[in-house]
């Protein structure tokens, strides 16, 4: 059994390296609900979704989120009314949004809604959200006086181009893990934590009470995969929220961030004169290419994560 915590789209794409490799029925993805919004009285789950739609085979491979073949007549329709359309939600992708919120207004919880959703597109691996629970992420911008905003009014509609000086996961101190989610940790041979952005895709998962500590628990089987590779985020802004949140913007910040809930980092190969430096962090360091360029490539990365929870590198 195998348990990933999981941001967007660098998670969903380690996943679909990870179903070439293993039983996609083995595989539990704990994922981000931070990024979370609601939006036109429609409950959005960016991170499931893309978690969701790459595992189908259907999302969009140059965005990364959002369905292919997509098309955004109702986006024009809204710009018309001058509507909000800074967050653009697909024609297609709408269908999703519609049915998780009238299900979440009929009373289901978001773990059950995303369960049908990922059975509707046939995908095997349980997909589970941290936290039924209402939690998001909100991001204090110091040049704009302190101004507090939802992570998509930073992430999308100021296009992560403005200063961070601060991050909550509201909700967090009452949230409680989503059905399923401690099971899968502890019940895992092995733990992954995705190559997402560990300060807003995977804290906020780790922020759930009990979520944290059942992966500690498991330290000596957590993988986890640096989404930093020498120096630069693989995807979006996880490098610079590192540095103006105080944290070094390498392989060496990540594994100081991770040190208390796992016991191996894998890096890419291009940061293999920082391994020495990651293991003084208390961790194993393990160097392999960690580039998701392609499928192969993250079916790749995905045995090498399986490879070094079994200890055979
Ligand atoms: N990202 C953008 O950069 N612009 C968008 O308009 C946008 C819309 C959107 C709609 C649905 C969805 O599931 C994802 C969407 N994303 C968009 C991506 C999303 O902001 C990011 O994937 C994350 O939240 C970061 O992990």
């Amino acid at each position: 059994m195998i348990a990933v915590i999981a941001g967007g789209v660098g998670a969903a794409r380690f996943l679909t390296g990870l179903v070439q490799v293993a039983e996609p029925a083995s595989i539990t993805a704990i994922v981000n609900v931070g990024d979370d919004l609601e939006l036109h009285g429609l409950h959005v789950s960016p991170d499931i979704d893309t978690v969701t739609y790459t595992l189908a085979g259907a999302a969009d491979p140059e965005r990364g989120w959002g369905l292919a073949d997509e098309s955004w007549r109702a986006m024009e329709a809204l710009e018309r009314y001058g509507g909000a359309s800074w967050f653009r939600l697909g024609d297609l992708d709408l269908g999703t949004h519609l049915y998780r919120t009238q299900r979440l207004l009929d009373g289901a919880p978001l773990s059950i809604v995303t369960g049908e959703i990922a059975r509707a597109w046939d995908v095997e691996v349980a997909i589970v959200p941290a936290t039924d629970d209402r939690l998001r992420t909100m991001v204090t911008l110091p040049d704009e006086g302190g101004l507090e905003v939802g992570f998509q009014e930073y992430f999308v509609q100021r296009r992560h181009a403005v200063r961070v000086s601060a991050l909550r996961f509201d909700g967090a101190t009452t949230a409680r893990p989503a059905p399923g989610v401690l099971d899968a940790i502890t019940g895992a041979d092995t733990v992954v934590v995705a190559p997402s952005n560990p300060l807003v895709s995977i804290d906020p998962i780790l922020a759930v009470p009990g979520i944290r500590d059942a992966i500690a628990a498991r330290r000596d089987r957590v993988v986890a995969v640096s989404p930093i590779v020498a120096g630069a985020a693989l995807k979006g802004p996880a490098d610079r929220l590192m540095s103006e949140l105080g944290h070094e913007p390498t392989v060496v910040g990540v594994a100081r961030l991770y040190r208390e809930i796992a016991a191996t980092l894998v890096v890419d190969e291009a940061d293999r004169e920082l391994a020495p430096a990651v293991e003084e962090e208390g961790l194993r360091c393990v160097t392999a290419p960690a580039i998701m360029s392609d499928l192969h490539a993250a079916s790749v990365l995905a045995e090498t994560v399986l490879r070094t929870a079994r200890g055979v590198t």
